[in-house]
């Protein structure tokens, strides 16, 4: 048993942002129902393609444990069948463009009327107001959630992460929002709209960018290295290179062999607890009596300098090396790891957090499981649907469409190129 086994969900996203929060949901258990346009689908399935022919790597990884159904919304039978989903669906997601589902005729006063019991989740770029009509894509949110002016170095333009907060990090908040409301339609057996904006959830996860903007009015953000380097602050929290986000100074030293692997870097925090121990690694004992070395505050003036002296240690041992020669010593280190790197480790696969998966098209390939672990739910990871691999199986198990009202449905070009045989 499944934590969400018996809840339906009728999958109407596309492209990242929905798909995360959808793939999460099927993860749980919930029977993920994925719409697709008929003869076309989901666009990254055919973005970014390596393997010809074959859905691509960028479809395949969001959408695991699905189902595929081709259903054209536009299309007056369609609309009928998307109804029938409706009401037996727990759960409704998109991610189109403002206007695109209330345009197929399912606001969601409509829906809410066809369903109380359901809820439906929308992923826009921006929340009501000023901006609410754009179309809005990863690196935007990026910029507009204030992650990329406070990311790069302060004599450098802004930079966007590798990291997909703006897509995937909003279908995670956004599945939150689903269980929530699921959990909340326990107790009054209603449904409700979830709505999360792309800017916002970026803005959530750099909140302590907030944090810092408003701790500018009391003085110089004295954990930056910035304030070190004597170089004053402006009325805006300034891009902090690699500096820690917390009040520990941190960060990114070369390691032995930087010459030519450009991920031979070690992320080093210098944590006041273990100064000391710090200090007889990189052979500076007597920084630790130093009174310009010994406690935090007298450091401040002098990161750029203590950092090179680390790093001049950092080099002669590869990130490995320093990592289990800090780890027992509690001096927070962390190996700069490549996706390569991480592709090997044995570990993560025991895990299930990398996973192997088969796919027809495609053959074997690698992905990223399911990173929240549940004892009592455990994932297994299924691999993405073909387009429409599953339309006959939900008009008739799912929606209990038989007989000539199934036929009319499947002539009608609705529902794609359904095989008759298969339909029978
Ligand atoms: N049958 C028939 N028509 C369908 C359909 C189906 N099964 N599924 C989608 N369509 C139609 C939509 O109704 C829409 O038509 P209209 O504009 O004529 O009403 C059309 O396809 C295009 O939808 P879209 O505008 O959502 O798609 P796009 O490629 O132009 O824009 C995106 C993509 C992502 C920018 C936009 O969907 C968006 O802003 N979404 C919200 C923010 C978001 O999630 N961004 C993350 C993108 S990466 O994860």
């Amino acid at each position: 048993m499944k934590a969400l086994e018996g809840i339906k969900v009728l999958d109407f996203t596309h492209v990242q942002s929905g798909p995360t929060c959808t793939q999460l949901l099927a993860w749980f258990g919930a029977d993920v129902i994925k719409v697709e346009r008929p003869g076309v689908g989901d666009a990254t399935r055919k973005q970014l393609v390596d393997v010809p022919g074959a859905d691509s790597l960028y479809f395949t990884m969001l959408n695991h444990n699905k189902r595929s159904i081709e259903i054209d919304s536009k299309n007056e039978m369609g609309k009928k069948v998307l109804t029938r989903l409706i009401e037996e669906c727990d759960v409704l997601v998109e991610n189109f463009a403002p206007g695109a589902i209330d345009r197929m005729g399912f606001s969601w006063e409509r829906v809410h009327k066809i369903n109380p019991r359901i809820i439906m989740a929308s992923i826009k770029g921006f929340g009501p107001g000023q901006y609410e009509d754009c179309k809005v894509y990863e690196n935007i949110a990026q910029c507009a959630g204030g992650s990329a002016s406070t990311t790069g170095f302060r004599d450098g333009p802004p930079v966007v992460t590798g990291a997909q907060i703006g897509d995937s990090g909003t279908g995670v908040h956004l599945c939150l929002g689903i269980v929530t409301a699921l959990f909340q339609r326990e107790r009054s057996g209603r449904g409700q709209r979830v709505t999360v904006a792309m800017q916002d959830a970026v803005l959530n996860l750099a909140r302590v960018k907030m944090r810092d903007q408003q701790r500018l009015a009391a003085g110089p953000l004295t954990e930056y290295s910035q304030f070190g380097e004597g170089i004053p602050f402006g009325d805006t929290v300034p891009r902090a290179g690699n500096d820690s986000g917390g009040g520990q100074p941190g960060r990114i030293l070369k390691c032995k062999g930087w010459e030519t692997d450009p991920n031979a870097y070690t992320y080093f925090i210098c944590q006041a607890p273990v100064w000391e121990k710090i200090c007889d690694l990189i052979g500076e004992p007597g920084w630790k009596t130093d009174p310009g070395y010994a406690t935090p505050p007298a450091r401040l003036d002098k990161l750029n300098l203590i950092f090179e002296r680390i790093e001049r240690w950092t080099m002669t041992k590869t990130k490995v090396e320093i990592m289990d020669l800090c780890n027992p010593l509690d001096i927070p280190v962390g190996p700069i790891l490549s996706m390569k790197e991480i592709a090997a480790d044995d570990g993560l696969f025991a895990t299930g957090t990398m996973v192997r998966v088969d796919h027809p098209e495609r053959g074997p390939y690698l992905s990223v499981g399911c990173p929240i672990k549940m004892s009592e739910s455990p994932t297994d990871v299924v691999r993405s649907p073909l387009l429409g691999e599953h339309t006959t199986e939900v008009l008739t198990d799912v929606l209990g469409f038989a007989g000539e009202e199934l036929q009319r449905i499947i002539a009608s070009g609705a529902v794609g190129k359904v095989k008759a045989a298969a339909a029978e």
